[in-house]
């Protein structure tokens, strides 16, 4: 007998027909997923980005640590902190520190040291990975669990209508301090969530078909 408490598995099974429906379902929906760099200022429900948050607190994480914290942000004071702070980091990177091999990869999305979403979109989500936990315990896995975790978010607000931007100034030691966050937190995306500015676009850019993604070791 094993020695940890379990519980009877919450597990449905669907009929064929209903599996291939929802897969066509979320691959039109999650296909027209875009990052969105230009934002209304119109509120938000934020009842569901912190449902959304939620969400994302279910994902599996290295021996279930949940090694993140999401900090939320609506104020316009600390938004213009952040968007001050980052842009003096782009500045830097867009100037010198980022190689001319990631300057010519990053023309195509028209990306520049300006960062007006950072103060226009009404909500920003700041994700903290956690190296340890607060009172000093091991965690596992971080990055990984983070990055499912963001993934989760994202695929989450969008599926509510909301769009969304991966935003990842480096480095972003300024938003523990700014957040006050502590020293075992480690800032690992922004993510700014809103409505779409009116007459927005985005870059005319194709995702790889499946062949080029897959490889598969089926029985001959
Ligand atoms: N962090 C910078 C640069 C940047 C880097 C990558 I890789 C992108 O996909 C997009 C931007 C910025 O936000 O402009």
């Amino acid at each position: 007998m094993s020695q940890h408490p379990t519980v009877k598995l919450d597990f449905e099974r669907h009929t064929p027909q209903e599996m291939h429906d929802q897969a066509e379902h979320l691959f039109d929906a999650l296909r027209k997923r875009r990052t969105v760099r230009t934002f209304s200022s119109a509120p938000i429900p934020m009842d569901v980005v912190r449902r959304a948050i939620h969400t994302a607190g279910q994902s599996p994480s290295g021996a279930n640590k949940q090694p993140w914290t999401f900090a939320l942000i609506t104020d316009p004071g600390v938004k213009a902190q952040i968007r001050e702070a980052a842009e003096a980091e782009e500045r830097s990177f867009y100037a010198g520190r980022a190689s001319q091999e990631w300057l010519d990869d990053l023309a195509h999305l028209g990306t520049d040291a300006n960062k007006p979403f950072l103060t226009e979109a009404p909500a920003l989500i700041v994700v903290f990975a956690q190296s340890r936990a607060p009172d000093g315990g091991k965690h596992y896995y971080v990055k990984e669990s983070v990055g499912i975790a963001c993934g989760v978010l994202l695929a989450a607000l969008h599926m509510c209508g909301l769009a969304t931007l991966t935003h990842t100034p480096s480095p972003m030691g300024f938003l523990q301090e700014l957040l006050e966050r502590p020293d075992n937190e480690r800032a690992y995306m922004i993510i700014p969530v809103g409505y779409p500015a009116e007459g927005t676009t985005v870059p005319d850019i194709d995702r790889k078909p499946l062949e080029d993604i897959l490889v598969e070791f089926a029985p001959s």
